[in-house]
């Protein structure tokens, strides 16, 4: 059974257009399993570190800031390379390079206000995951379903 997982959220602009909903349809419908989901009003301290690889780039300031405006839905989906799939199913970072069928370019033109984060391997998928889960944790359970979503 495949066990890879990413983290996924939904950034504040996603949260108040009301996107939250669409973005969990997308993985839930592909197939994937949601294993962890809270909502949360992270602090600068803590975007910054999440955002670690990014500090010193002329926009880190305003992307923090943009990341702590409002709440963010922060969850953990789980399945056969979802790390990938979760960067396919979001989009380029740039919505005007996304394209139509991905949720940034559906739902998003701005590359700062682009509603979503995934992951972008399995190693930053584990550090972001202890980050945002670290106190929480992830949750195991079955699905009778997997039977007919992999082989
Ligand atoms: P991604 O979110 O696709 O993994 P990233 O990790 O390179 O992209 O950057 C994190 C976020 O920072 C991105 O979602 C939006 C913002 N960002 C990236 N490049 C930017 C730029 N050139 N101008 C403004 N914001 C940018
Ligand atoms: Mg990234």
């Amino acid at each position: 059974m495949a066990t890879e997982q990413t983290y996924i959220m939904v950034k504040p602009d996603g949260v108040q257009r009301g996107l939250v909903g669409e973005i969990i349809k997308r993985f839930e419908t592909r197939g994937f399993q949601l294993v962890a989901l809270k909502m949360v009003h992270a602090s600068v301290e803590h975007l910054e570190e999440h955002y670690k690889d990014l500090k010193g780039k002329g926009f880190f300031p305003g992307l923090i800031k943009y990341m702590n405006s409002g709440p963010v839905v922060a969850m953990v989906w789980q399945g056969k390379d979802v790390v990938k799939q979760g960067r396919v199913l979001l989009g380029a970072t740039n919505p005007l390079a996304s394209a139509p069928g991905t949720i940034r370019g559906d739902f998003a033109i701005d590359v700062g206000r682009n509603i979503c984060h995934g992951s972008d391997s399995v190693e930053s998928a584990k550090a972001e995951i202890a980050l945002w889960f670290g106190q929480d944790g992830t949750i195991s359970y079955s699905r009778a379903v997997d039977a007919w979503i992999y082989e």
